[in-house]
């Protein structure tokens, strides 16, 4: 489609001002039609940074290698440009609107000489549901424009919607590696070095302008740039909440049906949990989101969530057969592979995929030829493919997504799940008493820092508030306060329940007591039961409702020791914790961390010095 077409008044100038600042050598609106998503795979082949993986093992699959510098999402270059400074807060990192816009500005001036300017216009969520988003994403990559089609919906059926003066997001991405005259990219992943990449939000604004990477996070702008830091302040605006949590559909043997949302920090097994196989007979878990939830009153007071996204980006290392078979199903057609291993008959290959690798040798991630990994023994650092290594894969290709994870009304939540990695104290499962104290759990979200990140905080709790430090668009004093305020305008009874989970309990030796995966299934069933009003299988205690000994059915090498071990109450682990929270954690907010918060933890220090 051609620019010129474009009925929609304020995005024909914003794109016509795109032009003049970035001068490509031509402009495409995005159809989203199969026929356009084919030609970019195949602009990215010719350009040398896809290839083609073997069709008869992964149908219509490709595979990219990014430069090593490019590799992940950047926090360090990550900005929260609100007109105050205070209203980023001390956990972004904030600079003036007008003068990151100025040193952008320069940047972008020219950035797409020799490339083709790609305006993308996406939903996040269903097209025209009430609960769903427009932006309007430019960017010069065949690669971001292919993934934007798996990972949101694309094309004229959104402009349709938009109209004449619909609202959009608008949100600028270049690689920032314009091309002289007969340049190409020759198998060269476009990107620019470390010191000129921009990752912004001017959050009063509406508005994301990414440059200088071409990966994930950083490129991909309805993920976390629109879906989680705009939609946040959009959500704070408007009452309802955009939030970093998966979605699961539950059904009890009965056929009843319940939907719960839930946030855990990284390496906590979130994407495995959204996509879990119950071992608990007769139950059935299926997947609504992996990944982000936007949720709205509905009419009846009860909060509706959809799925923003239509695709999965998931890490690939460690995904398998066992810990996540239908991750595995789900990519093996129409996706995208990045920094995974390559093996001699054109499969991919990553650390713990439970399979050798065909042939004698493979190409790692950095394009060079290996010894063929029989087993998992690379060298931290030496891996075949970067431990960031991901899949994207079209949501609709899950076989275990629920039927109305694309349903423009949403599905109603009953209880919202926090979780992390924390090897003593957190029991197994734990029921907020209310709203408040739910808030609360949730603000003090931490885990472990494992061996996977390389860090001098390995074994301390690192705090992720509602695993949404890195993508609150503002202060998370304000946030915490956003989450108080939707609890005191709604019914408590139509309110979803809140619960902690952990599954990452260890024992005197330091092994895992909770076997965890499709185990886990046995923790939802209790929570679902509890959201149906059972009250019998429940104690209540100085940090909230634990379930009796009895009302979680054990499963194999689970003794009854060691269930009362993971559902005990560690006063003196609490007691500790509290004291962390008080001492390290809270302060980080200042002033606006909400009163209320400390009042309910003096409320529950209280009950634990009287326990
Ligand atoms: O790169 S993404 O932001 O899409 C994924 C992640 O880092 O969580
Ligand atoms: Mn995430």
């Amino acid at each position: 489609m051609n620019v010129n077409e474009l009925k929609h008044k304020g995005l024909k100038k914003w794109v016509d001002e795109a032009v003049a600042l970035m001068t490509p050598d031509s402009v495409e609106v995005c159809d989203g039609s199969q026929t356009e998503y084919n030609h970019m795979i195949m602009v990215n082949i010719a350009a040398g940074l896809a290839t083609p993986l073997n069709a008869g093992k992964l149908p219509g699959c490709v595979l990219f290698r990014s430069d090593p510098s490019d590799v992940a999402r950047v926090e360090d270059r990550t900005f929260i440009a609100s007109e105050k400074e205070s209203d980023a807060g001390p956990t972004n990192h904030w600079t003036a609107p007008a003068d990151l816009k100025q040193t952008m500005s320069s940047l972008y001036k020219g950035c797409m000489k020799g490339r083709t300017m790609y305006v993308i216009p996406f939903s996040m969520g269903p097209v025209g549901s009430d609960i769903a988003k427009i932006g309007v994403e430019i960017t010069d990559s065949a690669y971001v424009v292919a993934n934007m089609h798996i990972m949101t919906r694309v094309g004229t059926k959104v402009l349709d919607v938009l109209g004449q003066d619909g609202f959009f997001v608008p949100c600028y991405h270049s690689v920032g590696k314009p091309l002289a005259e007969g340049q190409k990219d020759s198998g060269v992943w476009p990107c620019a070095s470390m010191d000129k990449k921009y990752i912004s939000h001017f959050p009063e604004t509406r508005e994301i302008w990414s440059y200088g990477s071409g990966y994930g996070g950083n490129a991909l702008l309805g993920k976390k740039c629109l879906a989680l830091r705009i939609a946040s302040v959009l959500a704070r605006d408007e009452g309802w909440l955009a939030e970093h949590m998966l979605i699961l559909k539950l059904t009890n043997p009965k056929g009843e049906v319940k939907y719960v949302t839930g946030a855990f920090p990284s390496a906590c097994g979130k994407t495995n949990l959204a996509m879990l196989i119950p071992t608990l007979p007769g139950w059935k878990v299926e997947t609504v989101g992996d990944d982000i939830a936007w949720m709205k009153f509905g009419k009846d007071g009860r909060l509706y969530a959809i799925n923003p996204e239509a695709g999965f980006f998931g890490v690939a290392p460690g995904t398998n057969y066992d810990s996540n078979k239908n991750a595995m199903e789900a990519c093996k057609k129409n996706s995208i592979f990045t920094n995974c291993g390559l093996t001699e008959d054109g499969d991919i290959w990553w650390e713990m995929i439970g399979q050798g690798a065909a042939g004698q040798e493979v190409i790692d991630w950095k394009g060079n030829l290996r010894p063929s990994p029989l087993k998992d023994k690379s060298l931290k650092g030496q891996e075949i493919a970067h431990p960031n290594a991901r899949f994207t894969a079209p949501a609709r290709q899950c076989p275990c997504i629920a039927d109305e994870w694309d349903d423009p009304a949403g599905v109603p939540i009953s209880a919202f799940l926090f979780g992390g990695r924390r090897p003593k104290t957190i029991p197994l499962v734990n029921q907020a008493k209310s709203w408040v104290h739910g808030v609360f759990m949730g603000s003090i979200v931490g885990s472990e820092v494992t061996a996977a990140v390389i860090s001098d905080q390995v074994g301390q709790v690192r705090r992720d508030p509602f695993a949404m430090l890195p993508f609150c668009g503002y202060h998370m004093g304000d946030y915490f306060q956003h989450w108080l305020n939707i609890g005191k305008k709604s019914d408590p009874e139509k309110l979803p329940k809140i619960f902690f989970v952990n599954w990452f309990r260890k024992n005197a030796e330091g092994k895992f007591i909770w076997p965890g995966y499709g185990e886990n299934s046995r923790v939802l069933a209790w929570i679902f039961d509890r959201c149906n009003g059972v009250t019998d299988n429940a104690v209540d205690t100085p940090i909230g409702f634990l379930p009796t000994i009895s009302a979680i059915a054990r499963p194999d090498g689970v003794s009854e020791a060691d269930m009362k071990e993971i559902l005990n109450v560690d006063i003196e682990g609490w007691k500790a914790e509290i004291a962390d929270v008080r001492k390290n954690h809270y302060p980080k907010f200042g002033d606006k961390l909400p009163k209320e918060l400390y009042t309910e933890l003096d409320a529950i220090e209280e009950r634990l010095n009287k326990a």
